[in-house]
């Protein structure tokens, strides 16, 4: 790495003596790392992976990314709730590791992270965005956050030793501020990695000034289970609080605001946060359909439908900003040449509930919460167009970005580098199986504690304070409507899962009996 860094140092002296190094002396320097990161984007509304909403809500600047890279279609989380997955991002390891079960937990900044070990080695490193993990960040020469969630309108961002109030739409500022570290990185002539975190598109998905009205006359297809009844799953599933009929709100979610909804918590962290244009602009696309709405008197499966279409809208015109503002950092690393040298990755911090099982939300070991988006373009490295189909996880991030800039992994870290992904086949040994545990529970939307192990086609959940068994086949039954638990033809088949599960549990080091989580 150090060869390298002097080779750099040398090529920027060049470089300022006007002689412009070619793409292979560019090639041969430390890359850059830009990793784009959202907060509950399903890969259903991410155009490239071609889901249902694929034509109608295209993400052509996502898009972009797997057109001039690669997609990956199966990655997968340890733990599908935000400030876990970050933790694991972060660390290379598992919730059980890295102490970030829950929400709840404070991120122990201590431990090794690969933005500490990329900053020890010489790279400019920067976290702009949502953090979500209570404790300061470490291992960062440059961060601005959000506080908690964070806010979609004139939101405040956390600075070392100040906070400061920002006037405008969250994900543009995000975007906004990241070009400008970016621009200073280009002057210093050192490598870089930047963790550009958007909160979108967060719980309550408020859309930004410029897509207020886009999707307004349009009707999204639903999905096949919106109405699912949870006959052959088990207790976590019919007793979960993330519906859209019963938990979805027509006030905080749907942005119905009447005289006793106006002054709620929801509202002062939303609609409250506006100044007066924001407001303008905002009521002239509400304020019709709150009247439309209260003359309607929609009931049962029909008001499910209509708070569908308009979660779809909201959600939707959300993800739009994120991706006009990964076109406009795309944009940026391709006319200022770094995407030459530059690892873009795109990844949210789990998927996400688009009425699947009637649900939003996500917790579930369920495909649309357990897998997520992941895209990942490199000049020269990755040939454009791969798709990947092999079992990978945000546990392989940190190792991926430390081979990536040269570095070696520290043992305690549980994933594997990606790298060899990227440019061919997968290694014979690539794994078979990916393990995940969830624990927020009593908590938010009520989803029980649930571990289990996944193969590429089989899927195995223990709930295990209920004591209940899911097992799925995801090649017969994709959408996860089938429980084969109890099928006498799966016997021999489940006890194998069920033998593997103790044994990744063994190798990562899971410790028994659960009375710590
Ligand atoms: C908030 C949301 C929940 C969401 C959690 C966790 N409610 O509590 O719907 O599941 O965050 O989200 S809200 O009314 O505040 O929007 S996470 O992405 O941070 O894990
Ligand atoms: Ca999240």
């Amino acid at each position: 790495f150090r060869q390298k860094y002097a080779a750099l140092v040398l090529l920027a002296f060049l470089a300022a003596a006007c002689q412009q190094p070619t793409s292979e002396e560019i090639a041969d320097l430390p890359p850059n790392i830009v990793f784009i990161f959202t907060d509950d984007h399903a890969y259903q509304a991410l155009s490239a992976y071609g889901d249902r909403l694929a034509e109608l809500a295209p993400t052509p600047n996502l898009d972009r990314i797997a057109k001039t890279g690669m997609r990956f279609d199966k990655c997968y989380v340890t733990n599908s709730i935000c400030a876990p997955s970050r933790a694991t991002v972060l660390t290379g390891t598992h919730s059980h590791v890295n102490g970030h079960r829950t929400n709840a937990d404070t991120f122990d900044g201590t431990q090794a992270t690969f933005p500490k070990l990329l900053q020890k080695a010489g790279y400019a490193t920067a976290l702009i965005g949502k953090w979500h993990l209570r404790s300061t960040p470490t291992g960062f020469d440059h961060w601005e956050i959000l506080p908690d969630q964070g806010h979609y309108y004139n939101p405040t961002f956390i600075i070392p030793g100040d906070t400061v109030q920002e006037e405008g739409y969250v994900t543009d500022i995000i975007t906004d501020k990241s070009l400008a570290w970016l621009q200073n990185q280009e002057k210093s002539g050192k490598p870089f990695m930047l963790m550009l975190q958007h909160k979108a598109p967060h719980r309550e998905w408020e859309k930004g000034p410029d897509h207020l009205t886009l999707y307004e006359d349009v009707v999204f297809p639903e999905p096949a289970n919106l109405f699912d009844d949870y006959a052959t799953r088990g207790t976590a599933a019919r007793t979960q609080d993330m519906s859209i009929a019963e938990t979805m709100q027509l006030s905080a979610d749907l942005k119905l605001w009447n005289e006793e909804s106006k002054g709620s918590g929801p509202y002062r962290r939303t609609y409250g946060r506006m100044n007066e244009q924001q407001r303008a602009a905002w009521d002239e696309v509400y304020d019709p359909i709150i009247e439309e709405f209260n003359a309607s008197n929609l009931q049962g499966t029909d008001l499910v439908r209509w708070k569908y279409q308009r979660y779809m809208r909201d959600y939707l015109a959300v993800i739009r900003s994120v991706d006009d503002n990964v076109g406009r950092v795309l944009d940026y690393l391709e006319t200022s040449g770094l995407d030459q040298n530059t690892l873009i990755v795109y990844a949210s911090d789990q998927g996400f509930y688009l009425g699947e099982h009637g649900w939003f939300d996500k917790r579930f070991m369920y495909e649309e919460s357990f897998r997520t988006p992941l895209l990942m373009s490199w000049k020269g490295k990755i040939t454009p167009g791969r798709i990947d189909k092999n079992l990978v996880s945000n546990l392989d991030f940190a190792q991926t970005f430390l081979e990536v800039a040269g570095l070696e992994a520290p043992i305690i870290m549980q994933g594997r580098s990606l790298v060899p992904l990227m440019s061919g086949t997968a290694p014979e040994n690539w794994r078979n199986f990916l393990y995940y545990h969830y624990y927020e529970y009593p908590g938010v939307h009520s989803v029980h504690k649930h571990e289990g192990i996944t193969s590429p086609r089989y899927k195995l959940m223990h709930f295990y304070e209920l004591d209940e068994w899911e097992f799925y086949d995801l090649e017969t039954d994709p959408m996860e409507m089938n429980n084969l638990y109890g099928n006498q033809d799966y016997q021999e088949l489940i006890a194998s899962m069920k033998d593997r599960l103790k044994r990744t549990k063994m190798q990562y080091g899971v410790i028994e009996p659960r009375s710590n989580y």
